[in-house]
């Protein structure tokens, strides 16, 4: 079935994160990928210092407004680092009014990693991505955003992580990034009661990106019509190889080596 899905995001020219990758990744699924960038910024936040950046706050309604006057509809809507509070709510008013009938919402938390926000990021931003997130269909946080929407300590344990996996107020909730002790690291899925996990070995000290890969791949997996267990499984394997394939270059701290990798995603699809 054809489908056409809307990536809400920034883009961080360098670095290999947000819309950077959510696009190829989604093209190789075989969607048709629209995308909203929310920001322009040199690098990611993550180890260049402040990058340069232009907010598009002022015409992000205008944007939108456009598509509904065209009568444009999504199939999927996939959300990832916004960057401004007028971006959160642009994001909101998308998910309302521009998603199509049976259409699907997945809301990736991105502000915060390893027990810290993202910098830039307060907690009146947080507050609204937590509004935010009550719009998803599917929750797509890490482990520190998990305990900063459920509001419970942050805990890097396997029993740390069910608490919060428990304790976020979502019906459907992938968390990523968890740590099962003995080397092993994975994925938690909840529905509604019923969780399941899926575990990998755990390579090198943790790679930055892997989060918006994870999300991007999961999201074209399902969208492929693969339940979503079988999503989360591709694309847990696509991010391990994705790891994989970049451990061995350190000077590649700021992102990850994906491209490399798409053929075997697409060959997961099959
Ligand atoms: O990978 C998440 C992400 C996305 N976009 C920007 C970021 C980060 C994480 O640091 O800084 C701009």
């Amino acid at each position: 079935m054809y489908r056409r899905i809307l990536t809400i995001q920034d883009i961080s020219c360098v670095g290999q994160c947000s819309t950077t990758v959510a696009l190829p990744i989604l093209s190789a699924c075989g969607l048709e990928t629209c995308i909203l960038p929310t920001v322009l910024l040199s690098t990611h936040t993550g180890g260049f210092g402040k990058p340069a950046a232009a907010h598009f706050d002022g015409v992000l309604s205008d944007i939108w407004h456009h598509w509904l006057d065209n009568g444009i509809t999504f199939d999927a809507i996939l959300v990832g680092y916004l960057g401004s509070l007028a971006a959160v709510e642009a994001a909101g008013e998308i998910m309302d009014r521009l998603l199509a009938p049976g259409g699907i919402t997945i809301v990736d938390p991105a502000m915060a990693d390893h027990g810290k926000l993202y910098a830039g990021f307060d907690d009146a931003y947080a507050r609204q991505i937590g509004l935010l997130c009550r719009k998803a269909d599917i929750l797509l946080p890490n482990v520190t955003e998990a305990a900063i929407l459920s509001g419970l300590p942050y805990g890097q344990s396997e029993q740390d992580e069910l608490r919060l996996l428990k304790g976020l107020n979502h019906r459907c909730v992938v968390l990523t990034g968890a740590d099962f002790g003995d080397g092993q690291t994975g994925v938690l899925l909840r529905e509604q009661e019923r969780i399941r996990s899926y575990r990998h070995r755990r390579i090198g000290g943790g790679c930055h990106g892997t989060g918006d890969i994870f999300a991007a791949a999961f999201t074209g997996v399902l969208l492929r019509g693969k339940e979503i267990y079988d999503a989360v499984r591709i694309a847990a394997d696509f991010t391990y190889r994705c790891i994989e394939n970049t451990a061995a270059a350190p000077s590649h701290w700021y992102g990850v080596k994906f491209e490399p990798v798409l053929p075997e995603l697409i060959a997961m699809l099959a």
